[in-house]
């Protein structure tokens, strides 16, 4: 009896330190690939205590430099790195928007469980619907003038300082995006002028961080 739990003892470890190794070796991976550039853990924890913070919180760069959010959550939690720049630009994760009355949502795949949120203040013979904003679930930049440019995946974006809003999408860890089509895993800001830049996850709103550019 003995020798068969010694026998059942020593591939578990064997599959825990292996799955440390994997972890440890991702995390090196991850720096590696961005050497030179500061690196920021976008939530984290696991399925029981996800966590809602960045780490670390704070970041000092010179002019010039980078730095690179991605998520080291061990379930598909996501999150976002928003610098809302200027007080218009401050946004929700699911905001409404009209639409004619008479326009009928399908659900995908038919017949499966869900249907649009209706709700709020009826316009001029329009529906309001509650639905995820696109300019927290993808990568998008205003610049001073208002112009709008969504940027694919994993962005690296050149921050000239004027902006009103940069948003890096939502970013999920690696491999545990399915359930948000087209979302992210690593987000690059280079910061090209000084001064402090407050940023905040658009999901979990008391998520906040701060790059401090000299
Ligand atoms: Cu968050």
């Amino acid at each position: 009896m003995n020798t068969r739990k010694n026998f059942n003892f020593v591939p578990i470890s064997a599959i825990v330190t292996a799955i440390i190794l994997v972890s440890t070796s991702t995390i090196t991976n991850v720096n590696a690939a961005v050497s030179g550039a500061n690196v920021v853990k976008v939530g984290g924890g696991n399925a029981t205590a996800p966590l809602t913070s960045f780490t670390p919180q704070q970041v000092e760069i010179k002019v010039g430099q980078s730095v690179m959010w991605y998520n080291p959550t061990l379930v598909g939690e996501p999150h976002t790195v928003s610098f809302v720049l200027d007080n218009k630009s401050n946004t929700n994760f699911a905001i409404p928007f009209a639409v004619p009355s008479s326009t009928k949502f399908m659900v995908l795949p038919p017949g499966s469980n869900g249907q649009p949120t209706v709700g709020g203040p009826p316009m001029n013979g329009m529906n309001t619907i509650i639905g995820i904003n696109g300019r927290v679930y993808n990568p998008v930049s205003i610049d001073s003038s208002g112009n709008v440019k969504v940027m694919s995946q994993n962005a690296n974006y050149n921050m000239t300082g004027s902006e009103k809003y940069v948003n890096s999408g939502l970013l999920l860890p690696k491999g545990k995006g399915q359930e948000f089509p087209g979302s992210s895993n690593t987000f690059t800001v280079t910061f090209q002028k000084a001064g402090t830049y407050n940023y905040l996850c658009i999901v979990h709103p008391w998520m906040v961080g701060k790059v401090i550019v000299k």
